[in-house]
């Protein structure tokens, strides 16, 4: 079996992870120095948010120079003894691959807007007319150049120009700059917006009801899209032992197989966007900027879909949390009362499933949400947003955008790790890059590794059972009770071995009757959130956020 398929991977966001030299800012020898911690958690796989030089107009999601390291984040020795140390301690290393875009201060890009006829020119798309495509961060996904007189696509800022890659030179510098770093020893890569890398090249507008700076079907599988993934694979993929995983807005299970399905020699799995977007208005004029309360049953809907839809004909990766995504526990847990009860729901009921489980920094210890003045936030996403949605086009009050913020806002994610309840939660001793949530003297590291009743523990012990037990990476999925709107039930089977998860999605205590077909006393408690469950005959009363794994063999 494909050694990513019994892992787990533990994703780093290097700016907010750990600073050594007292920048405020996050490096890669504190990434080194954490290894230790990592280990005991006990993932096999680090995924690395990039850290090639790059002016940080997206916290490095905008790179000018794919083969150095940014000198914040440290050297190229710094990496090659992060990859070395990792690898003494049997985990492997991906690293980020931002090849949809580059920044504006590429070399590329610098020699393409000299003039038209320069021959890194193609390297991007420019064109005399804009078309009506938004970008993903406010206005236009077109810019005017004043000095060659046209427009180039950018589908983030206006300093993240898209890479042609109809082009075939750029695909072979991507090609080679991806060989660079394997050759390195990096074990793999996550590939940003890898869905968007083929455009319509006739450049198609929206149909004007969508309002203005649409961002839809265009956005995402152009044309070309597998044809291109099928010469990755190719040209480096095939030639190393690695993981892959491509972040594919806009993906559905079908199209998803085009992705990850066996014989389909392109990427092992991808991230799609769909159970995470379930709490958001769709089609809103504000674009993400409009939230709803989830509905537990069209979650168990979604993810059923996608277990039922890949589980032998490709794989699935399994997450609630990256840097682009909120806290969980306070998106839709509990972060006050019941913060650690639903922190370990969560986690039992995501790493229970089908496919590879990815845990974002942090959220092994149970961090939560912050709320800030909008003149502390970072992230260009929001900036962009608050001005164009509040500021200009006053379509919306800044309370209710904040309170959307508050909700979903990209830098929930982006505080720095909470080590300790010393100054500055231990992550830094000089001033933080971004402002600490405030919870950090409670929910840290330190406290964590001291309880063992802390989420860290129960994080453990489910990495731990994926480890052992081959029933969690092979048996098939199957919602049990799907109309129950309150509770999470699903059964993994394989042969005659079968593990049973009930999870109490919310605060209020329930009962579950478990279906004539399962007989509650032929099985046993693998995990649980709470010292001991309740059941009278087949039913289990379920305390808030309980969940439990149980298992007949
Ligand atoms: O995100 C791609 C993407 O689809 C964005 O719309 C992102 O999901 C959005 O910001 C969430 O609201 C990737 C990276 O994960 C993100 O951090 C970068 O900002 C973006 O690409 C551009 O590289």
């Amino acid at each position: 079996m494909e050694w990513w398929k019994k892992s787990v991977v533990y994703q780093v966001y290097p700016r907010s992870f750990k600073d050594t030299d007292g920048d405020g800012i996050g490096d890669i020898k504190g990434v080194t120095e954490k290894l230790d911690y990592l280990k005991d958690l006990g993932i096999d796989v680090i995924w690395l948010s990039p850290v090639f030089e790059s002016p940080q107009d997206d916290n490095g999601y905008d790179i000018s120079d794919y083969r150095k390291i940014w000198s914040t984040f440290g050297t190229n020795e710094d990496m090659y003894e992060l990859i070395e140390e990792a690898h003494n301690r049997d985990i492997k290393i991906v690293m980020d691959l931002v090849a949809n875009h580059s920044s504006d201060e590429h070399d590329w890009f610098v020699e393409s807007k000299k003039s038209k006829d320069n021959p890194y020119r193609d390297y991007y798309f420019w064109r005399d007319e804009p078309n009506n495509w938004g970008s993903f961060f406010s206005g236009s996904a077109w810019e005017y150049d004043e000095n060659t007189e046209q427009y180039y696509l950018h589908l983030f800022t206006k300093k993240q120009p898209d890479l042609n890659w109809e082009n075939p030179k750029v695909r072979q510098e991507v090609w080679d700059l991806m060989k660079f770093w394997m050759d390195k020893g990096v074990d793999g890569w996550r590939l940003d917006v890898i869905s968007s890398i083929s455009k319509h090249t006739d450049f198609p507008d929206y149909d004007e009801k969508y309002g203005k700076y649409p961002i839809g079907d265009f956005h995402t599988n152009g044309p070309r899209l597998h044809e291109y993934l099928q010469e990755m694979n190719r040209e480096v993929l095939s030639k190393y032992d690695c993981m892959t995983v491509g972040e594919a807005p806009g993906s559905t299970p079908e199209n998803a197989l085009l992705f990850c399905g066996n014989d389909r020699n392109e990427l092992n799995m991808i991230f799609t966007f769909d159970h995470m977007s379930l709490d958001l208005v769709p089609n809103s004029h504000l674009g993400k900027w409009e939230v709803k309360d989830l509905d537990l049953i069209e979650l168990k809907d979604n993810l059923n879909t996608w277990q039922n839809g890949l589980h032998r004909k490709g794989w699935n990766s399994l997450y609630f949390e990256n840097h682009d995504q909120p806290r969980i526990v306070s998106r839709w847990g509990n972060d006050d009362k019941y913060r650690v009860e639903s922190a370990k729901m969560f986690a039992t009921i995501l790493h229970m499933m089908q496919g590879t489980p990815y845990i974002y920094q942090g959220e092994e210890i149970g961090m939560i949400n912050a709320k800030f003045e909008i003149e502390e936030y970072d992230d260009v996403e929001i900036r962009n947003a608050y001005k164009d949605l509040v500021l200009d086009r006053k379509m919306v009050e800044k309370d209710k955008f904040m309170e959307a913020v508050y909700r979903i806002g990209r830098d929930n994610a982006r505080t720095p790790m909470q080590w300790s309840s010393d100054d500055n939660a231990g992550f830094t001793t000089g001033k933080p890059w971004l402002k600490l949530n405030p919870s950090y003297k409670e929910i840290n590291v330190a406290s964590a590794l001291n309880d063992e009743n802390s989420v860290f523990y129960h994080y453990k012990e489910l990495i731990k059972i994926r480890h052992e037990d081959d029933v969690v990476t092979l048996a098939d999925f199957r919602l049990v009770d799907r109309e129950n709107k309150s509770v999470f039930a699903y059964e993994r089977r394989l042969d005659d071995k079968s593990i049973l998860v009930v999870a109490n999605f919310y605060e209020d205590d329930v009962d579950f009757e478990l279906a004539g077909e399962y007989r509650l006393d032929e099985y046993s408690v693998l995990l649980s959130n709470y010292k001991e469950f309740e059941k009278e005959g087949n039913k289990i009363k379920l305390k808030p956020f309980e969940a439990i794994v149980l298992k007949n063999y």
